[in-house]
Parts: C-alpha cells; sequence; structure tokens
C-alpha cells in the first residue's frame, strides 16, 4: 500500500483476488421421538429401534427404557425426509403387528 501511487485503485485489485469463502451449509435437522404406550410390548419397540435407527441391542433398550419411564424418548436425528421415512417405517411396521406405538418428527 505505501508505495503505490495516488492514483491507484487498491480496492479494485483487493476483490478480484479475495479467496471464496466456502461454507458447507447443513440441512435443517429433525429428532425421531417414540412415544410410550401401556400395551405395545418392549421387545417389540426394541425391535423397532434397532431395525429402523441401527442401535445396538444395548442402545435400543437403554432407548426404550427411557420411553417407558419418561414417556417420551429420542431414537435419532436426520434431515427431514430421512426422520419421515423412519416415523413411517416405525408406524407401518407397528401398525402390521397391530400395536399403538406412536412415533413423532420435530425440529432439532
Ligand atoms: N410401556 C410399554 C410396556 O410396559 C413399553 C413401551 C416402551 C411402549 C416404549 C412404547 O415407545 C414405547 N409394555
Amino acid at each position: 500500500m505505501a508505495n503505490l501511487p495516488k492514483t491507484a485503485k487498491p480496492a479494485d485489485n483487493d476483490t478480484a483476488l479475495k479467496p471464496e469463502v466456502v461454507k458447507p451449509k447443513l440441512p435443517p435437522m429433525f429428532k425421531v421421538l417414540l412415544l410410550n404406550d401401556d400395551y405395545t410390548p418392549m421387545e417389540f419397540v426394541v425391535e423397532c429401534i434397532e431395525r429402523f435407527f441401527n442401535k445396538s441391542r444395548e442402545q435400543a433398550t437403554q432407548i426404550m427404557l427411557k420411553v417407558h419411564t419418561e414417556g417420551i424418548a429420542v431414537c435419532g436425528v436426520y434431515p427431514q425426509d430421512i426422520a419421515e421415512t423412519k416415523m413411517n417405517q416405525v408406524l407401518s411396521f407397528a401398525n402390521e403387528q397391530q400395536h399403538p406405538l406412536q412415533c413423532a418428527v420435530e425440529p432439532a
């Protein structure tokens, strides 16, 4: 800057050379929740969590017990389309087996 002649326009050069900052935009995330009820067997809930949320039997059991004792728990957090697909998979599977298990999606 100090050696530029008075007539030079350093701002033009600065703009041309400025490196572009690329900020990856992450999608909004959604929680998939399981709700407690008095009728769905614990084993069936564990099976759902293992199958649709890719959890180990131990993780699935902990999540099921959280729902059972606290009324609700998060099974996973995903972009909206994936969260809704998982919710629908749980609801279809529960319906097929005639269990009243409820599942919901909400913004994380
Ligand atoms: N409360 C159920 C029972 O005692 C078990 C259960 C757990 C049901 C989690 C739903 O999302 C649920 N059989």
